[in-house]
């Protein structure tokens, strides 16, 4: 994520809106929750709360405690007592990082526990940075402000301190999760509370979480959710009962899904954006559902998806600013698809309160903004045709998805620790063949956990076609030695199946890095198809290659160089690729962060680094893959490339440029291509840079929501309000069809998209950032 002020920002000040009174009565609602999977036997208490603790900091204080449980601290839940001094000593115990001195660190990582229970919450509870905070899966616990309660929300995952300054740097402010939670502001006045204030970037979720707010009333300002900023993210499975806003929300970018509202004045206020993608949202009896008009003519909001969902009992849905004349020119792209406005009246809204869309009817396609028919792009607001999804993606009539199993029924008997089964997991032994073994053990109603540690791998790990794995807050799985070093010969890290096999893996909660370079490895190649649809997934499993602890490719050795020449340290160069989907593969993506780090998360300089990572994300498989918010971020070739592919489905995906580049240029350091490769050595520079997303020879290619972006040239940001950072960002090649692509966001690249059909130009599709497109199709 990019260290980065942005005057486009200084337009966006928090404009609350007044409330007007709610007009219909309660609705009350069962969140979807994806397919459940059966098999799991019925069981005590959640195993989080009594699994055995064997967890520690490899590269930090081996005794730093990670599990706390608050009723350990004094925590009561006993509805009555004020637990919020003890709320917040569980948190921050341990000389943690937080309270405005300290940026980020990955060595203090802490699980913050929830039993069930009524806990009175008097004042921001504090979240330190890499904390999970985890209730009860079985019987939420309930977070319950108390009617004196003073400050900006019941959790705080980025305080502002007294001179308006944050603990955290938003766009940075990684590594944390909310989940299983109730929310309650119902005993405070109805004029002031919120639940969470969540100004996060990468690698963050809330989860599984109800927001019980006071319903009605001309004085109402609750809100759920009240996010100013950041670069994120991912939220699922959440329900806003009451408030004047469900959710307040602005940031960069954002991915969420299954999202239900009931009785909010309004449910989604969108601040600001560049793109944000909602799907499976379901709006139930409030005034209005997305309000999406702020600054009026001057729009501040970029774009938005709206995906399979329903809004129902709801004065009008859409409220939007866009007009023929409105700015900036693609500001306020909307883009609906499958969406039911039965029961609504006014499906969108637009300026002086006249009627867009009509509701009362559901709108299977609509766009707003620029769209594009081959290379002609026309401001539109329109009705547009699609094409039905092969069958492979779809679950009924939607999209299919799948939420993060947390195994809330399995016990911890069940669970089969990795240390257990003899690895060690303090970063220097080798544990390769003691975690092949714990997998080749590992039975099908067993899950496998890696305890939180450091661990060596020096070959490749196979996962065969039935396994599940969890870690305890993002294990470090790190490659390492002579095996990954051939950048012609790439070896699989983790190997998840053979080419032709179905199966069923799950993994969630790990981390894999490099241990210095290891140019000859692809951390994760995923093989299997999948037995069932969705078998195959993976949720809050992340890459990060160098910038922290004992990864070797920190500041003190691979220190930006932008006033050097190229040749990059050999001792600075991650992996060859990061995931790749083969041929015959099937598998769900949630929440997964590729990120070569752009800076140093422990050493206090926080400095900017040069480290080269080969390949993001390539996607070859034929068979449905879905990948939902995910982000790819600093390879050297390209952060996405879809090659020889077919049914794919990607929203939103993020990326971004090196920063180095083009000092030096793509593809260097790494110049032994490998089959697929994109070719570089443009006589211009900006030609060769990292393509944000590349797509070849493919069919059925669905991009739901992108923010691509070029930040720097050789770390020089004069590019940045001239939009000429690099030349292409995405790039149609060779004989794919029915590639379509919607709400795409580019920043400061010349040409949005190059095809066959011509070129996309920033130019001709800004919006208060970045250039945005509603609607591109190769047919
Ligand atoms: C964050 O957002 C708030 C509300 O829109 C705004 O007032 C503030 O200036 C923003 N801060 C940064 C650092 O962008
Ligand atoms: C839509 O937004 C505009 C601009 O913020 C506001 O004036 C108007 O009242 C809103 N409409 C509704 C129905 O809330
Ligand atoms: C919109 O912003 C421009 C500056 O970008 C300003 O000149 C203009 O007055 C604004 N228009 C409205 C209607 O706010
Ligand atoms: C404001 C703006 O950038 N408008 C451009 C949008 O695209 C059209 C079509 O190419 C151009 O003519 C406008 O200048």
């Amino acid at each position: 994520m990019v260290i980065f002020s942005l005057p486009a920002l200084e337009l966006l000040a928090a404009v609350l809106l007044g409330m007007r009174t709610i007009l219909n009565p309660v609705a009350a609602h069962v969140p979807r929750q994806g397919t459940t999977y059966p098999g799991q036997s019925a069981a005590g208490p959640y195993w989080v709360s009594n699994i055995e603790r064997k967890g520690t900091v490899a590269y930090g204080n081996a005794d730093f405690k990670i599990f706390r449980n608050v009723k350990d601290y004094g925590a009561r839940g006993d509805g009555v007592t004020d637990d919020t001094a003890a709320i917040n000593q569980a948190i921050s115990e341990g000389n943690r990082c937080g309270g405005g001195g300290c940026d980020s660190s990955t060595v203090t990582p802490a699980i913050v526990y929830f039993p069930a229970g009524t806990y009175i919450i008097s004042q921001p509870l504090l979240q330190y940075y890499y904390t999970q905070m985890i209730g009860d899966a079985t019987n939420l616990p309930v977070l319950k402000a108390a009617p004196q309660f003073e400050g900006m929300a019941v959790i705080d995952a980025d305080p502002y301190l007294p001179d308006g300054v944050n603990w955290f740097t938003n766009q940075n402010n990684f590594f944390r999760q909310v989940r299983n939670f109730v929310i309650d502001l119902r005993a405070m006045p109805p004029n002031r509370g919120a639940g969470i204030h969540w100004q996060v970037a990468q690698a963050t979720s809330l989860h599984n979480i109800r927001f019980e707010m006071v319903k009605g009333g001309a004085d109402n300002r609750q809100q759920g959710i009240f996010m100013d900023n950041g670069s994120g993210g991912w939220m699922s499975d959440l329900i806003f009962n009451g408030g004047q806003y469900g959710a307040f929300l602005g940031n960069q970018q954002f991915t969420t899904r299954n999202l239900v509202f009931n009785d909010c004045d309004t449910a989604i206020f969108m601040n600001w954006n560049w793109a944000w993608t909602f799907k499976s949202v379901s709006i139930n009896n409030c005034r209005v559902g997305v309000d999406m008009a702020n600054g009026g003519f001057n729009q501040t909001v970029g774009s938005i998806l709206m995906l399979d969902s329903k809004i129902q009992a709801t004065d009008c849905g859409f409220n939007t600013s866009f007009s023929p004349d409105s700015i900036p020119n693609s500001g306020g792209t909307l883009i609906l698809e499958n969406t039911d406005f039965t029961g609504t009246p006014v499906a969108v809204k637009g300026p002086g309160d006249q009627t867009v869309v009509a509701g009362g009817a559901h709108v299977a396609n609509w766009v707003q903004g620029r769209s594009y028919i081959g290379n002609d792009g026309m401001r539109t607001q329109t009705v547009v045709t699609e094409p039905a999804k092969s069958a492979g993606l779809l679950s009924g009539n939607k999209v299919f998805e799948r939420s993060k199993p947390q195994y809330e029924n399995v016990p911890a008997s069940q669970f089969v620790s990795v240390k257990s089964a003899g690895a060690v997991g303090d970063g220097l032994t080798d544990d390769t063949a003691a975690i092949q073994q714990a997998l080749t053990n590992l039975k099908d109603d067993q899950i496998l956990y890696f305890d939180h540690g450091a661990y060596l791998i020096t070959d490749t790990v196979f996962v065969g076609c039935h396994a599940k794995i969890t870690g305890e807050i993002w294990p470090l799985i790190m490659a390492s030695g002579p095996k990954f070093q051939d950048p012609a010969q790439l070896r699989p890290v983790f190997k998840v199946g053979n080419s032709g096999q179905s199966g069923a893996v799950e993994m969630s909660d790990l981390m894999f890095e490099t241990r210095g370079p290891v140019p000859g490895a692809v951390l994760m190649e995923w093989n299997l198809n999948a037995e069932k649809q969705g078998s195959n997934g993976m949720w809050d499993v992340h890459f990060r290659i160098g910038g922290s602890a004992g990864t070797l490719l920190q500041s003190d050795t691979c220190a930006k160089k932008p006033s050097a020449p190229h040749g990059p340290d050999p001792k600075c160069v991650g992996a060859g690729m990061l995931y790749h989907t083969t041929k015959d593969a099937s598998v769900y993506l949630e929440n997964c962060w590729f990120w070569v780090s752009d800076h140093e998360l422990d050493l206090a300089d926080h400095y900017q680094i040069d480290i080269y990572n080969g390949r993001g994300v390539l996607i070859e498989s034929q068979n449905p893959v879905w990948f939902y918010g995910t982000n790819s971020e600093h390879n050297v070739l390209y952060n996405y490339q879809v090659m020889n592919a077919k049914n794919v489905w990607m929203g939103l995906i993020q990326s971004e440029t090196p920063y180095y580049q083009s000092n030096p240029s793509a593809p260097f350091p790494f110049t032994t291509p490998i089959p697929g490769d994109p070719t570089f050595g443009a006589p211009d520079a900006l030609s060769n840079k990292a393509w944000g997303l590349r797509v070849v020879d493919s069919e059925d290619v669905f991009v739901y929501g992108a923010g691509l972006y070029s930040f720097f040239e050789n770390y020089d940001q004069k590019c940045v309000p001239a939009n000429n950072c690099q030349n292409g960002m995405i790039s149609i090649e060779g004989t794919s069809k029915n590639i379509r692509l919607f709400g795409i966001s580019t920043k400061a690249a010349v040409d949005m998209i190059v095809s066959s059909q011509g070129s996309v130009k920033d130019l001709d599709n800004r919006s208060n950032f970045c250039g945005t497109v509603a609607r591109w199709v190769q047919s």
